[in-house]
């Protein structure tokens, strides 16, 4: 029976980093307050009671996806901004370009009944042109309910990151990331996971928040799940993680599309829009 890495909040980054180099995922335990899952759970709770359940076996006959949690769920803001997870983000992502981006936001809610999603590696959205050597994302599986092996706790493969595309695993080499509601599972886009079973007549809740390399094309089109109006309203170090910013020197510069004959920005950051 393989197992996942539990570490404390306290952990060095430097110990962190090598579990996910060694095994592509490591949980992080306790890292939000009671006050923020209470609150984060009162803001999720509109928006999955009306979300219909998915229409795949992918997405789950049985799961609720609700997205652009920047947008609509200010505590999703502070788990964006943990720092934790940020410094994972920039040892575990440094070494493939210079910074990273917010990628894909979602709440997850598991219901009774569903199947065990199929086991995939996330990146591949992107399909298979970029090799294994660059690493594509770093993501984060937050706790907001309890996760069981019973209730639908993600399901991963620790190492899978280095098989070869098609090895599937034997049933003991698939770890459960079970978790208490505030712990965080982080896991790169290249190691073998997915949902689990829910076989109790409880929800499991879960927010998925993801990053990418700040060249990569992102998962949610947060422009349009964060439009320049909501954007406004967040800080200036949230903006820029959500992709109103530039990636390197010029990557994602914006021209104010201004009529002719007036005078704009050209070339310009996008965080002069908010100046
Ligand atoms: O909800 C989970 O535990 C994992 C979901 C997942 O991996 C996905 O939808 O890509
Ligand atoms: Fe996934």
């Amino acid at each position: 029976m393989t197992d996942l890495t539990y570490l404390q909040a306290s952990a060095r980054r430097e110990d962190l980093l090598a579990v996910l180099e060694r095994d592509a995922a490591v949980i992080v335990e306790g890292l939000l307050s009671q006050t923020q899952l209470t609150a984060i759970k009162q803001e999720l709770a509109p928006y999955l009671a009306t979300t219909s359940t998915g229409r795949n076996d992918f997405s789950g006959y049985a799961t609720k996806r609700v997205g652009a949690l920047i947008a609509r769920s200010p505590t999703s803001r502070e788990l964006a901004l943990n720092d934790v997870v940020n410094h994972a983000c920039v040892d575990f992502l440094g070494p493939h370009g210079d910074g990273y981006q917010l990628h894909f936001t979602q709440a997850v809610s598991i219901g009774p009944g569903e199947t065990a999603q199929q086991l995939h590696r996330d990146r591949g959205v992107w399909g298979g042109a970029i090799p294994r050597r660059i690493e594509t994302q770093l993501s984060t599986i937050w706790a907001i309910s309890e996760f069981t092996k019973e209730n639908g706790a993600t399901q991963v493969v620790p190492g899978s990151q280095s098989w070869e595309k098609d090895r599937r695993p034997q049933p003991d080499e698939i770890a459960y990331a079970e978790m208490e509601p505030g712990s965080v599972l982080i896991y790169s886009g290249t190691v073998l996971h997915g949902g689990g079973e829910n076989q109790t007549d409880d929800r499991r809740l879960g927010v998925l928040i993801h990053y990418t390399l700040n060249w990569l094309r992102q998962e949610e089109n947060q422009y349009l799940s964060c439009p320049v109006e909501v954007a406004r309203t967040l800080t200036p170090e949230l903006r820029a993680l959500i992709g109103y910013s530039q990636g390197g020197p010029v990557l994602g510069f914006y021209s104010a599309p201004l009529g002719p004959g007036e005078n704009g920005p050209e070339l310009a950051d996008p965080e002069t829009l908010f100046r």
